[in-house]
Parts: structure tokens; sequence; C-alpha cells
């Protein structure tokens, strides 16, 4: 019964939440949960993003349901952001979902029931909550190793090997930029090399964007997206705008499709609204109205690109100071994103929280953009001190 259910164990980076909320220490350092943080170490919500919320409080004029797409505009808005040169493509359809997380749901869904066989490849590490939305979907997974530890950089090798073994119609779940937890993406040639192996093995790409603008650029990360779009007919795509226009806690996102056919893909999405209707029925409004009321107000939108290109410089520059303060560290200025894994043993972050009330997640990974400005070198002289003990 109820009653006598076991106790979960919690996703050990929400449980760091209530960790440091219990530290009474006022010079604590949170590098725990991904959010962004500028330099005087708050979240804000971007000044484009306020003034759309403005403009949709004052305007809109009913809440009445708009149907399980959601905001149409939102997602036609979205589009050539998302999906550049292949934009006109009719073959692609897109859903306004709750956040990246709505998004991965249906994906998976999807292909639990497009291809109850198929087997979804996810390199090592991953974000935590990948493992649960798939085993929720009822899909056997196969892991291969994304990441090198002790060369600190992709191993595009153990990816390569896991494609070529790979059975026709399996899945290659992968992360579109900012990889999490480790900060390391394929390069443009390794996107088009993966993306002719999954061409050739007829493997469908999950590709999970929910950085986008905060590594290279808006468009640049989007790169293996447009690749992958090039190379197969079958692509997914599960993107979220809760990080790019800070509305994390609104949940916006959208979910991607593309097939051989603009028929299929018309077809597949009706199921696909139809798994989203036994979940939330029709997504949240308020955060997607307001990101497209940004995307479809030049001035606003304009705003906004600065307003992502300065979080991306922020995160930029904060990892060029953490790199330089210590060659041990050097490889973080070659990673993008927000995350990055520190050479550290469990008993070392744990130490480092105890003494010094830094908090990173257990695998030694942190958010590079935690800390304001001010708790840098502290941070990076704390950090030194572990490694040295
Ligand atoms: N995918 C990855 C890799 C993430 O780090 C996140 C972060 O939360 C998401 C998806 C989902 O984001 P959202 O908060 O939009 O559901
Ligand atoms: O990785 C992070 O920190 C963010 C936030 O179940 C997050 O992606 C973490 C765990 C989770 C949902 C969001």
């Amino acid at each position: 019964g109820i009653a006598d259910l076991e106790p979960v164990v919690s996703d050990s980076l929400l449980a760091l939440i209530g960790l440091i909320a219990a530290d009474p220490r006022t010079d604590k350092i949170d590098v725990g949960v991904g959010v962004f943080r500028d330099g005087a170490g708050t979240t804000p919500i971007p000044a484009s993003v306020k003034e759309a919320e403005r403009r949709l409080v004052a305007n809109q004029e009913t809440k009445a349901y708009l149907g399980g797409w959601g905001d149409r505009g939102f997602t036609a808005a979205l589009r050539p952001i998302v999906l550049g040169g292949h934009a006109g493509d009719a073959r692609i359809a897109g859903v306004q979902t709750p956040g990246g997380c709505g998004a991965l749901f249906l994906a998976t869904r999807l292909i639990k029931l497009a291809r109850p066989e198929a087997r979804v490849l996810v390199g090592t590490p991953t974000w935590p909550n990948h493992p649960p939305l798939l085993k929720g979907a009822g899909l056997e997974t196969v892991e291969y190793r994304h990441y090198d530890f002790e060369a600190r950089r992709i191993d595009f090798e153990a990816l390569r090997r896991a494609a070529e073994q790979a059975n026709v119609g399996d899945v290659l779940l992968l992360h579109g930029c900012c990889h999490n937890p480790t900060g390391a993406d394929l390069g443009e040639e390794q996107w088009r090399e993966v993306a002719a192996i999954a061409s050739e093995r007829r493997l469908t790409p999950l590709i999970d964007l929910a950085y986008q603008g905060f590594g290279r650029g808006l468009d640049e990360d989007a790169y293996g997206v447009r690749v992958m779009l090039d190379a197969c007919d079958e692509v997914l795509i599960a993107q979220s705008c809760d990080k790019n226009f800070g509305v994390y806690r609104d949940r916006v996102g959208s979910m991607w499709l593309k097939t051989g056919s603009e028929q299929a893909t018309a077809n597949a999405m009706a199921h696909v609204l139809q798994i989203a209707r036994e979940a939330w029925s029709m997504p949240p409004d308020h955060g997607a109205a307001t990101a497209r009321i940004v995307l479809e107000d030049s001035g606003l939108r304009q705003q906004w690109l600065g307003e992502v290109a300065a979080m991306r410089d922020r995160i930029n520059a904060v990892r060029r100071r953490i790199a330089d303060s210590d060659p041990r560290l050097a490889y973080i200025a070659n990673e993008f994103g927000m995350f990055s894994m520190m050479p550290l043993s469990k008993a070392q972050v744990v130490g480092l929280r105890e003494k010094h009330g830094i908090y990173m997640a257990d695998s030694g990974r942190f958010n590079v953009v935690g800390m304001a400005d001010a708790d840098i070198d502290r941070f990076c002289a704390a950090v030194v001190e572990a490694l040295d003990g």
C-alpha cells in the first residue's frame, strides 16, 4: 500500500539545495544547482523578459485554454532559433512543453510507442535526470564513456564506437551544447562524423538542447542540431528556454520532430499530443507567451540577444579565471556552458563543504557561475588547497 512504499533516493542535486539552506555561514558558496548567476551572485530576470512580462500582463485579455500545442506563436518564433536553415522544412514540427523535461518526456515516450525495442545510447556521465526519464519510458539504455576523466576531455572514440555498434533504429541521446555535467562538447568535425554514422546506421538522434547561447553563441550552439537535420530523416530535439530566457520556474520548452515526410510527422505529432494529454494536457502559458513577446518584438529581441551574450561572456570569463588559477584546472577553459567536473574525490568535496562552506555536487560537478565575482579567488584557493591536500 501507499504507506509501505520504499523511501526515495532523492536527486542529490536537489538534496544539495536543502543542505546549503541549512548552513548558517554567511560566506558559503553555492556552486551546486545549475542556475546562471551574475557577478553579484544573483539570478536576475533578464530586462527583456521583465518588459515582455509587463506587456503580457497589461494586454492579455483572456486565459482561456489554448490547446495541446500551447502558444503556436511561441513555437513559430522559436523555430528559426532552433532549426536555423531548416526552419522552412515542413517535415519538422514543434510543440510547446513544460520545460526541457517535458520535451524529454514526450520524446522518450514517443520512441517507446513507435519502436519499443529501440535502445538509447547514453554517454556517461550525463545529467542525473536522463536515466530516470528513460527508465520511466521503459526504454533500454546502452552506456558508453562520454568523458575521459584522466585526459579531461570528451572520449570521442567511445562515442564513435558506440554509434558504430548500434542497431538500426537505436537512439543517440546527445547534449546539443554545454554538456551537463562535464562541459565537454563535441567539436564541429566530431558532430559531422557522428551524423554520418547516424545516417548510415539509421539511428535517431535525440538532442537535448537546454543551454543554447551559453557556449559559443546562439547559432553556434545549435550546430549539432543542424548537422543532424542535414544528415538524418528522423531527429528529435528536446529544447529548453528556461536557462537562456532566465525563466526556470515558469517551465518553458519545446519538442521538435523530423521524419521523412510531412504526413508522417503530422501523424506522429498527433500521438505526441496524446502523450501530453495524459501528463499535463496543455502546457503552462506564462513563460512561453513571455518568450514569444521577446522574440516577436525587434527591440526586445535585440536586448535579449545582448543579455544572452552577457551571460555567455560571464561563463567564459569565470572559466578563464578558474583555469588560470592552477595548471591542474587549465582544462576548464576548453569547456562550454555552466558545468564542469573538479578532479576531486567525494571526500575532498565534502571537505570543501565542511571547511569552506563551498557546495558542489558529490561527483565534483560545479556550476562555473554559481559564485559571485568577489568569491572567485577564495573558491580557487580552496579548491587548490583540496587538490594539494
Ligand atoms: N537537459 C539538461 C541537460 C539540463 O541540464 C536541464 C536542466 O534543468 C534540462 C534538460 C531541463 O531543463 P528544464 O528546467 O527546462 O526542464
Ligand atoms: O543540472 C542542474 O543543476 C540543472 C537543474 O532534477 C536541475 O539542470 C537539476 C536536477 C533536476 C532538475 C533540474
